[in-house]
């Protein structure tokens, strides 16, 4: 099984899903990088090409979070890409630094899973950061494209983690395998994978417990995890994916290297892009730990979660500059 929109999961029809998904990102657009606080949104009001125009796309870039070395690497595209094509005005100018950042973005696989079932896919990271919420949403999601999916509570750490869990997966229609507070995580996951074994699941999700990456012991116990789907499945889980607030900043860095250590992460799932106006987070996050963005949370609805689309992503970050190109 795969994220991406032409080869897509198990049982899901590709034309259809993409379309959807256009659909999702059209809606969640005004979302995106705090909406009419766009950083992009001044730039097409220049009159011609000169420096002072490119200095503005590279302010509007570093304002945006996308980070130094990516924004010089854009700039520097842009005006290659201007000379070449013949580009005079600001208008077409950002046109093509759209269509650039775009093609930035392809350059990394946002498949997910692999193809044996159950498809495993483990949710990790620091506290408070949206776990919960995104394995709720992704079950919804899931579902909704017709997979069965089964969701191990193995944050069994937290009081009420459980119930918080449970009120998503109800919504979801997916089904739940859960032990009493504080059982130890790797038996529920244990459990989990031998009933969706039985019960020819597609899709197995895993919640785990917020932990601080500085906390040695509580990172041993995802290692722990991740040894025991090796045993049961006779291979590791498809997809670790580290939870990240969209604000975290620099700090992304240090936690995703403390969680590396503990089981290898194969993708970002990027919450609360809908709390700042830095929407171009997405470029310096990839680019700091070599990691792609797989989904994204932009809101706290069930429905607010998708595949991370970068073609609906930078349109979403330029829709501002589309709408309203002379406010
Ligand atoms: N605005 C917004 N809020 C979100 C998003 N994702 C999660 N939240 C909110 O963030 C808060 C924490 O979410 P949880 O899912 O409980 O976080 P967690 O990582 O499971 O927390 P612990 O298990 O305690 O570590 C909740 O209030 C969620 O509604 C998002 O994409 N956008
Ligand atoms: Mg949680």
């Amino acid at each position: 099984m795969t994220g991406e929109e032409q080869d897509t999961l198990p049982g899901v029809s590709p034309a259809s899903e993409g379309e959807r998904r256009r659909r999702w990102w059209q809606t969640h657009a005004s979302r995106v990088g705090g909406g009419k606080t766009s950083r992009f949104r001044f730039l097409r009001q220049g009159r011609k090409l000169d420096e002072e125009f490119y200095d503005n796309v590279l302010e509007a870039l570093l304002a945006g979070d996308v980070g130094l070395d990516m924004a010089e690497e854009l700039v520097s595209r842009l005006r290659i890409a201007a000379r070449d094509v013949k580009i005079h005005d600001p208008e077409e100018a950002v046109t093509m630094l759209e269509q650039l950042m775009v093609q930035r973005l392809q350059e990394r696989n946002r498949g997910i899973g692999g193809s044996a079932l159950p498809g495993v896919i483990v949710v990790v990271g620091v506290n408070g950061n949206g776990k919960t919420t995104s394995v709720g949403k992704l079950a919804h999601l899931l579902s909704s494209q017709g997979l069965s999916v089964l969701v191990a509570a193995a944050d069994t750490f937290r009081a009420a983690a459980r119930e918080q869990l449970g009120v998503w997966v109800e919504r979801s229609g997916a089904t739940m395998v859960a032990h009493k507070d504080g059982a130890d995580p790797g038996a529920v996951v244990f459990d989990a994978l031998a009933a969706a074994e039985a019960r020819h699941v597609d899709i197995v999700l895993v919640d785990t417990a917020g932990r601080l990456h500085t906390k040695g012991q509580l990172m041993a116990e995802l290692s722990k995890i991740g040894k025991v789907i090796e045993r049961k499945l006779g291979r590791p889980a498809d997809e670790i994916l580290l939870v990240l607030e969209a604000v975290t900043g620099m700090n992304a860095l240090v936690q995703a290297r403390e969680f590396q250590k503990a089981l290898p992460l194969t993708g970002i799932v990027l919450t609360k892009l809908d709390g700042t106006s830095k929407g171009g987070m997405v470029f310096a996050i990839e680019e700091e730990l070599g990691i792609p963005v797989k989904l994204v949370g932009l809101g706290e609805g069930i429905e607010d979660m998708q595949f991370f689309d970068p073609q609906g992503y930078c349109h979403a970050l330029f829709q501002d500059v589309r709408q309203d190109p002379t406010e």
